[in-house]
């Protein structure tokens, strides 16, 4: 990430990014160009590396989910003010129009409040895109359907430029949540048949975003978007630890940021709380510790 940022890519990318992304779930399409680029970006400094989605599922059992374990130092760094540690440690923003906060870094303000306020995904949410009868349907109503709207929720969460939307894809967590949305995509998709997966031939499309109008700066159509081989994506994504059981914390993370809640009886993968932060009193299992002893004393995770 940070050769791809070295290299001035991110910077490339958000100038591509700041048209398609203020626009209705349409914009998805060059999204995933855009994403699908990235990756290959990313790609020519480390072969193997992929671009993760963030499932914020996951984040919504802690107290605080934005104390979650990914936003330590050794993943997405901090969550409040200029980020100064983890992968986009003192990340310049640029363009200069995008010194959103005066301070010439990148940004983040992430909401102290729990998941029942929205700002996360929830299994209601997901099963809403996923249960839609076309791509037609998930798009509708075209100038703001759920889809488009549930997709803020995250936006809203990290703030700071996250919720600056032209200048959204300089935080690296902006392209892991669109991996997410572009997964929940995929998955409608997979359930659809290949007729119900077409782009939009609606009169009511907003201007630009028809299926014929060109998708800029690349030499597509809006509408080719829709075809993978065509746009060269590639990528397929792996089964998120918010769906399926697990018996034990190495089931849900090789990473160790979850953790395997087995309370209820049946195994549930969960984010895991970084020190200091809010947990559940006697919960231990809930906190990460590097080194150390995971601890959750009065409420606070501790090493
Ligand atoms: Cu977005």
């Amino acid at each position: 990430m940070l050769e791809v940022k070295r290299s001035q890519c991110v910077d490339v990318f958000f100038k591509v990014e700041a048209d398609a992304h203020i626009v209705s779930t349409i914009g998805t399409v060059e999204l995933v160009v855009s994403a699908c680029r990235f990756e290959n970006a990313l790609r020519r400094h480390c072969p193997t590396c992929c671009v993760p989605y963030i499932d914020t599922r996951l984040d919504c059992s802690l107290p605080r989910p934005r104390d979650s374990a990914l936003f330590m130092p050794g993943h997405f760094g901090g969550t409040w003010g200029i980020v100064r540690d983890g992968m986009a440690a003192n990340w310049v923003s640029q363009p200069s129009d995008c010194d959103v906060f005066n301070n010439g870094f990148l940004t983040r303000y992430a909401d102290p409040s729990g998941c029942w306020n929205g700002l996360q995904y929830t299994g209601s949410m997901m099963q809403k895109a996923i249960n839609c009868e076309s791509y037609d349907d998930l798009c509708q109503p075209y100038d703001f359907s759920d889809f488009e709207a549930d997709h803020g929720g995250p936006h809203m969460w990290i703030s700071g430029h996250m919720a600056a939307l032209p200048c959204a894809p300089l935080d690296p967590i902006f392209w892991s949540h669109h991996s997410f949305v572009d997964m929940l995509g995929e998955r409608l998709k997979a359930r659809l048949a290949p007729q119900q997966w077409r782009y939009p031939s609606n009169w009511m499309v907003p201007y630009m975003h028809r299926a014929g109008d060109p998708m800029r700066p690349f030499h597509y159509r809006n509408a080719d978007g829709m075809y993978d081989e065509f746009i060269g994506k590639n990528y397929f994504y792996e089964i998120s630890p918010a769906d399926f059981k697990c018996s034990k914390d190495t089931d849900c993370s090789p990473s160790g940021l979850l953790w395997c809640d087995t309370a209820s009886g049946t195994g549930a993968c969960k984010a895991k709380c970084q020190p200091r932060g809010r947990c559940r009193t006697g919960v231990h299992a809930m906190c990460y510790c590097k080194k150390g002893t995971p601890r959750c004393n009065m409420g606070t995770c501790e090493c």
